[in-house]
């Protein structure tokens, strides 16, 4: 094992004492200006990372999502695109808190974690890392670079500005094809490549309808100017707004997919005619997130959230299985967590007759449980973050099958699209312009407009509210997250109050983000769900 240096300057240049700091459900996420120190030491952390999966790429991603613009965040990236394992979150956590007490600590606490690990620090390593439209990114970009260049033999391509999931994207197919370089437009060739290869199976010759889409003046904004606003198919009719990414101010201020959802309303500088034929979405800061919406002939908003689209996706795939002549070789799978409206859970399971599986929040774990559970898994969480996953094997049987002679003409089309799906869809984590492409298409397929994939099923009026108690740890659950271990006592005078309700359901859960304990309720009516809301919050008092 050879040595590495860490000097006092450079600890010095970027790092402060006295906080503490928790690698959380979206890795490191606090006000920018607390953040160089955790910067650093995650630049240390990346490298290591790399040398010990033998050089393999890791990607290291600079943004607080929707989160205001004062705030911002990384997260690191492995190998095949998917978040960090959680043995090493302890590990970003204890560096990041070792440098918060001071030098001697962080080279004690790194030297430590290089011989547990039992690295040479002389391996190579790569890292990939870009960063979101947040006023701070250079800044914190310089700190997570001196991190990394402490290990002298690990490389760096620094992608500039992206969106989360375009990172995710890059990183798995830097080690998926480690032979040629991979960059931006390699992304964009990806996914328009398989849109149009839809769009021919298909005859679809332009889009049917108008759409809006609102990038919460984030640096969606710009990819989508790059990548969709170029071509005439999608020029005459996509609307951008909330486009100004330039402006890390007005980042995510009344507006994106976080906005949408917790208001149940237009973002600003969106206004709809209930004549307009319009899809409109929102996305995310760092567009990993997607809502869509419209307005009824009553004027009236309705949201299509992370449930309706896990449904829609659901009835999809499940047609175009039984048109390939696949249903009883593929596991189709719906992956929610406890804050999916429970209309959605009955209409999968009752009226699509799709399984569904229930996980704690948090992508993660339904992206494993996607991955071990189904053949197709699709998760989304309510909030509009998710993907659809597709094993390996699935993929190899449909090569297979498109190579097959004597295959009847819409057979052979059903295969060709579902492979073309598996490509437009960004496997590797919830990708707003990915999903919504996806979500166009089907769309386009299926002849639908909104309020046909709306009236599928009627959401349950729910509440979600969010209370601040002294201390949040003493919630701990059980069931994925739907019943309280403690406090003791507590989950049963839950029960009693939810079975006054019809239709009732509720839970509550500590946040992994917030200093607070979350309230779910849903109800028959919107009335009950507030009163239910409101007696359990009493309850935690
Ligand atoms: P917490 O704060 O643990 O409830 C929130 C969201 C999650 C997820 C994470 C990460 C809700 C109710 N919770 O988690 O869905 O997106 O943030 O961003 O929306
Ligand atoms: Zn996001």
């Amino acid at each position: 094992m050879s040595k590495f240096t860490i000097t006092e300057q450079q600890y010095r240049k970027h790092c402060k004492t006295g906080f503490k700091y928790s690698y959380g459900t979206a890795g490191f996420r606090y006000k920018a200006d607390v953040l160089d120190t955790v910067m650093f030491t995650t630049g240390i952390l990346a490298a290591l990372r790399s040398i010990y999966l033998g050089g393999q790429t890791i990607g290291v991603m600079i943004t607080a999502s929707h989160n205001p613009p004062e705030d911002n965040g990384v997260k690191i990236i492995d190998p095949k695109g998917e978040m960090l394992a959680q043995s090493w979150e302890a590990f970003a956590t204890d560096l990041a808190n070792a440098a918060s007490q001071g030098y001697e600590e962080l080279v004690r606490a790194t030297t430590k974690l290089v011989s547990q690990l039992q690295l040479d620090v002389c391996d190579s390593g790569n890292i990939s890392v870009a960063r979101d439209s947040r006023e701070s990114g250079p800044r914190l970009l310089q700190a997570l670079i001196d991190g990394i260049n402490i290990f002298k033999e690990v490389s760096i391509v620094d992608y500039g500005l992206l969106t989360t999931p375009q990172l995710h994207f890059l990183t798995w197919k830097s080690n998926e094809q480690k032979d040629r370089k991979w960059v931006e437009l390699d992304y964009y060739e990806e996914f328009l490549s398989s849109w149009f290869e839809i769009a021919t199976l298909s005859g679809v010759k332009s889009l049917p309808f108008s759409v809006q889409i609102d990038a919460a003046n984030g640096i969606g904004a710009s990819k989508i100017q790059e990548m969709l606003l170029n071509i005439d198919f999608f020029r005459s009719k996509i609307t951008l707004v909330n486009s100004n990414w330039q402006n890390s101010q007005l980042l995510n201020f009344s507006c994106g997919a976080d906005y949408v959802k917790t208001n149940q309303r237009l973002p600003n500088g969106v206004q709809l005619n209930p004549k307009d034929n319009c899809v409109c979405c929102s996305f995310d800061g760092d567009a990993d997130r997607v809502v869509f919406y419209y307005v009824d002939q009553q004027g009236v908003f309705h949201l299509l959230d992370g449930d309706k689209i896990s449904s829609l996706l659901g009835k999809f795939f499940q047609k175009l299985l039984s048109d390939a002549y696949l249903e009883n070789d593929v596991k189709l799978g719906i992956v929610q967590t406890a804050y999916a409206n429970g209309s959605s859970t009955r209409y999968l399971q009752e009226t699509l007759k799709i399984p569904v599986s229930c996980t704690s929040t948090g992508v993660k774990h339904l992206h494993h449980e996607a991955i071990n559970s189904y053949d197709i898994g699709i998760y989304f969480e309510a909030n509009g973050h998710g993907t659809v996953i597709f094993s390996d094997i699935l993929v190899e049987k449909i090569d297979k099958r498109i190579q097959e002679k004597n295959l009847a003409d819409s057979e052979a089309r059903s295969l060709r699209l579902l492979k073309a799906f598996t490509k437009l869809i960004n496997q590797t984590v919830g990708d707003a312009i990915s999903d919504m492409l996806t979500v166009l298409a089907i769309l386009c397929i299926m002849k639908w407009g909104p309020s046909d994939w709306d009236h599928e099923y009627i959401d349950l009026p729910n509440k979600l509210v969010k209370v601040v108690v002294p201390d949040r740890t003493l919630f701990t659950t059980t069931n994925a997250e739907r019943q309280l271990v403690t406090p003791e006592g507590l989950q049963s005078k839950i029960d009693s109050t939810v079975a006054k309700y019809d239709l009732g359901r509720s839970f509550v859960r500590a946040s992994g983000t917030e200093d607070a304990v979350r309230v779910y309720a849903e109800a028959a009516t919107r009335q009950h769900a507030e009163s239910l809301a409101k007696e359990i919050t009493a309850l935690l008092k």
